[in-house]
């Protein structure tokens, strides 16, 4: 199972990720992303979820219009771990690919 990450590797990690901020209050990361429109908010959502499915490692999100939500902890774990920094990752380059 996936060990959280320390404050300082969660601090590290987070750096290399642009947008992603730790949440207060919590042991999780979570950046809002805003689209063009709801068609590219959910086409960014649908990719996503793939991944998360094929990942087995799925986000915590809310979706309003163009806009969605995420934040990003691995329950079984109680806090951030690695796979959320690699999901993180790669909903910035999956956001990239969606955004016209
Ligand atoms: N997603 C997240 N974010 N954290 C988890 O701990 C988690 C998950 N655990 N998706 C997975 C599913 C686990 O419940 C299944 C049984 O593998």
């Amino acid at each position: 199972m996936a060990e959280r990450l320390t404050a300082d590797a969660r601090k590290q990690a987070l750096g290399a990720i642009p947008g992603w901020t730790e949440v207060q209050g919590r042991d999780a990361i979570g950046k809002t992303f805003v689209f063009k429109d709801f068609n590219e908010a959910f086409g960014f959502m649908t990719r996503a979820a793939l991944v998360a499915e094929k990942m087995d490692h799925h986000p915590e999100w809310r979706n309003v219009y163009k806009t969605v939500e995420v934040v990003l902890s691995t329950h079984d774990a109680g806090g951030v771990t690695k796979l959320d920094i690699e999901l993180a990752r790669t909903m910035n380059t999956i956001a990239k690919l969606t955004a016209t």
